[in-house]
């Protein structure tokens, strides 16, 4: 199987997000994507690709314009203000009711604004590389897109940084661009055929249900952990099922604390055969591994084997399937189960022989 890795996400390199009113280590790491790199490198069986540059066409084609050329600009404005601070983080967000009944009003001058008009949460920080690294996150999703398209089954593009939490006009949850949208919207300009994402990350991906929700030729299916209590919390619920042309074109499947490997299948089932009766020959998936039971910041309890079996479910639906990374944050174990995934959509056997004993 062929596989799209930059070293440009080297240069996304916060070292903080705020959690309980603290500032803890972030979880989205460099090492998370290096660790991905060598397990598949290790394995030999994967071809490594460097991305070709496609431009901002298909990035303004899902995300606001003002969007792009305000991350493009945060870091050279943040500096020319004076900002000494070397990650950008928000702390004042604009919400409706802040300007309740007096209209839009000005557009704020002060870089420390425009971050909070921009980024929903506060696990997000921007550093000087950030925009290279999005750029090339999105380039690498487009190349393997490219590669599908020329003819290859299925193709992992190794995103970092990740991508379903950013909307239309709004990016949080470690995502500044989202990839999997952008390749789905390119995908349904290139074919004229409708696209299928189906998202496993364990969170919801708000961004690309806020991106497809009223569009009748994109489906947009989600595991994810319940938010009821879980984050994005604002999105993800059963009962979010579209709207007009989009109406029924939206599958949310919330899963409950300790959710085990045989109840996740059933959903992932679900979740297939909602596929499997949409059109269209193309697969886009957001793979997140943070549903595994050792992730540090999720409550699922999923083992290597189901990452296996899910993979092979997927393969079984005889879609050609564009799989990029989302989250996942249990580090020691992240390369292997995002290989076992991988080698279960590929028709190989599952490898547990190389988890190491953490
Ligand atoms: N205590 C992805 O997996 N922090 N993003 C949530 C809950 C943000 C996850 C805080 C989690 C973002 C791509
Ligand atoms: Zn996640």
């Amino acid at each position: 199987m062929r596989a799209v890795y930059s070293p440009e996400h080297l240069r996304h390199e916060p070292k903080h997000e705020m959690a309980d009113g603290e500032a803890i280590g972030i979880y989205e790491t460099p090492e998370r994507a290096e660790a991905i790199r060598r397990a598949l490198e290790a394995d030999g069986g994967f071809a490594f690709e460097t991305p070709i540059e496609h431009g901002t066409d298909p990035i303004t084609a899902v995300h606001d314009p003002a969007m792009l050329g305000y991350l493009e600009g945060a870091w050279r404005e943040w500096i020319a203000a004076g900002e000494t601070a070397v990650e950008i983080f928000p702390d004042t967000f604009p919400l409706p009711a802040l300007r309740e009944g007096m209209g839009a009003g000005r557009v704020p001058r002060t870089p420390r604004a425009s971050i909070g008009m921009w980024c929903f949460d506060t696990a997000t920080p921007m550093v000087e590389g950030t925009y290279a690294a999005a750029r090339d996150a999105v380039d690498v999703a487009l190349t393997a897109m490219d590669l599908v398209l020329g003819g290859e089954r299925s193709v992992y593009g190794l995103c970092r940084p990740p991508g379903h939490h950013a909307a239309r006009a709004m990016f949080g949850g470690y995502c500044f661009f989202n990839n999997a949208a952008i390749v789905a919207e390119e995908l349904v300009r290139r074919t004229g055929e409708p696209v299928a994402i189906l998202d496993v990350d364990y969170h919801h991906g708000n961004g690309t249900q806020q991106l497809f929700y009223a569009r009748g030729d994109v489906l947009y299916v989600s595991l994810h952990g319940d938010p009821d209590r879980a984050y994005p919390y604002f999105a993800g619920f059963a009962e979010e099922t579209g709207a007009g042309a989009g109406e029924g074109t939206t599958l949310n499947l919330p899963l409950a604390l300790g959710c085990s490997n045989e109840e996740y299948l059933a959903n992932l089932d679900r979740g297939l055969e909602a596929i499997a009766a949409f059109g269209g020959s193309t697969l886009v998936v957001s793979l997140g591994i943070d549903t595994y039971g050792r992730d540090p910041i999720c409550d699922l309890a999923l083992t290597t084997e189901a990452y296996h079996e899910a993979g092979h479910r997927v393969a079984a639906l005889g879609r050609s399937t564009i799989v990029l990374q989302e989250g996942g944050y249990f580090v020691p174990h992240l390369g292997e189960n995002v290989r076992n995934w991988l080698l279960g959509l590929d028709g190989r056997g599952p490898d547990l022989s190389s988890l190491p004993e953490v």
